[in-house]
């Protein structure tokens, strides 16, 4: 560790939700190099919102299901609709992963069915949400964050709630689920710099109990 590096923190949010600080480091070159083979087989794209506009973060998925998002609206499906094949398998490595996360946070048990990628160049943005398509909502989010740091933006159950800003580092993981389970959250626009690892991106993985 260097000596202007942050020692790594937890840091309950609330009730049900927990960052995990750089859970997730040790395992980076492991998940960054199974992220590199999703990738090449389901590529990063910016898929449509139902009000017409264009995400800015570019998704994929792995898993048995993946979320999608088009002009019909949002919701998991076992095809990647650009090629109409299954999406990739989940890496064992994730899975390893997210349920070690969970269970670090109180979850235990936890198996996720679906990976959902984002990928933040800079300025990107994800506006404050809720996540509600998951078909069981007693199953917590497992979320990774890897390459340039974001500053996540933590509110409350109504979208007036003004949100708190948390600064998310590469490894860090937010288990979150129970009484926190629809927050609603989101991530400022990211600020341009390069990672050692990633160059000019952020990656998010957020595990899910979707079907
Ligand atoms: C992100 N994350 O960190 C966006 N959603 O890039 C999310 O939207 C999210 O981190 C549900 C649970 C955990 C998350
Ligand atoms: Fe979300």
């Amino acid at each position: 560790m260097t000596l202007f590096e942050d020692p790594a923190q937890d840091l309950a949010l609330a009730p049900g939700a927990m960052l995990l600080g750089r859970f997730a480091e040790t395992a980076d070159s492991a998940l960054l190099a199974a992220l590199g083979r999703i990738i090449a087989a389901a590529p990063i794209r910016h898929m449509m919102t139902p009000n017409g506009g264009q995400m800015s973060v570019g998704m994929t998925n792995c898993g048995a299901a993946g979320w999608v998002s088009d002009r019909t609206g949002y919701r998991y499906d076992g095809r990647d609709p650009e090629t109409g094949r299954p999406w990739p398998a989940m890496p064992q490595s994730f899975a390893d992963l997210a349920t070690r996360a969970a269970a670090a946070a109180g979850f235990a048990g936890f198996v996720p069915d679906a990976c959902l990628i984002n990928r933040y160049t800079a300025a990107t943005r994800l506006s404050l949400h809720q996540d509600r398509n998951e078909r069981d909502l007693g199953a917590p989010i497992v979320s990774v964050s890897l390459g340039l740091p974001a500053v996540f933006l933590w509110g409350g159950l109504r979208r007036a709630q003004r949100p708190r800003r948390v600064r998310l580092v590469h490894g860090d993981v937010v288990v979150w689920g129970g009484p926190a389970r629809m927050t609603f959250h989101g991530i400022d626009p990211l600020r341009a710099a390069d990672h050692a690892l990633t160059g000019p991106l952020r990656y998010n993985l957020t595990f899910r109990r979707a079907l």
